[in-house]
């Protein structure tokens, strides 16, 4: 059964930054971050996506344990020509996702100057994703596994080599990195209700009916006491 698109629990912000970079024969290629949200939210793989202008975000639902979570996930609509994205971009976020292109090495080295910009802009709790993507084109590999899960590890990302083309492990890692935003919820480290937190909590429809339930007890029972006020 669908459960409608309007209840939910929790609404998690995420960012996804890298690269366009420059390739030596052909007009600018980007990392794939655009496909790799295409390929999240509507399930395919868009080719020829014209530099994001128009696509603001993208959306899913998804549940974790009994929750109802909705990813909100924010593109750079083409700011990471200039290498550097506006700060308005960050606030609020969540997770972020950290995009370069296993077959450019500038796409990688570049890694720890978005690192640094979105350290610098988000909240400390922030979850940060290291996607190495293109990894269907092993022949054309600059970067190895090895040095970037490395990297990864050193800075506390959560890392995966994935491909938007072939739809390997994209998934898992935009699931991951809410997982790890949900724990932080659950164990209070993230306080939702903080300014920038990138969480908004929800009450399902649900939830809102028990919620007027326990309120009409209430009122009920306030006008009870009232009139027996009244009657002495
Ligand atoms: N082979 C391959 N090409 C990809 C993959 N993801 C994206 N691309 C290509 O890379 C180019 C840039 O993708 P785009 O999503 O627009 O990059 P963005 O600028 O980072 O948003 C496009 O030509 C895509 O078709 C992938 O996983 N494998
Ligand atoms: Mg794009």
């Amino acid at each position: 059964m669908q459960a409608s698109p309007y209840s939910y629990d929790y609404i998690f912000k995420y960012i996804i930054i890298g690269d366009m970079g420059k390739h030596p024969r052909m007009a600018s290629i980007g990392t794939g971050k655009s496909c790799l949200l295409r390929r999240f939210t509507d399930r395919k793989f868009v080719d020829g996506l014209r530099n994001t202008v128009g696509v603001e975000f993208g959306t899913r639902i998804i549940r974790l344990e009994d929750r109802r979570i909705k990813l909100q996930i924010w593109d750079t609509a083409g700011q990471e020509r200039f290498r550097s994205v506006t700060r308005s971009y960050y606030r609020g976020a969540a997770g972020a996702i950290l995009v370069y292109d296993i077959t450019r090495r500038s796409t990688f080295e570049n890694i720890a100057n978005w690192l640094m910009e979105v350290k610098n802009a988000t909240a400390p709790h922030t979850v940060m994703f290291l996607i190495g993507n293109k990894s269907d084109l092993e022949g054309q590999r600059e970067v190895t596994q090895q040095e970037a899960q490395k990297f990864a590890q050193l800075h506390g990302l959560l890392f995966a080599e994935a491909s938007a083309r072939t739809n390997t492990h994209v998934d898992e890692c935009f699931l991951d990195t809410a997982a790890r935003i949900y724990d932080l919820v659950e164990s209070e480290t993230i306080d939702t209700g903080a300014l920038n937190s990138g969480i908004q909590r929800y009450a399902s429809i649900w939830r809102c009916w028990k919620d007027i339930d326990i309120l009409s007890a209430i009122i009920l029972l306030w006008v009870n006491s009232s009139e027996g006020i009244a009657e002495q």
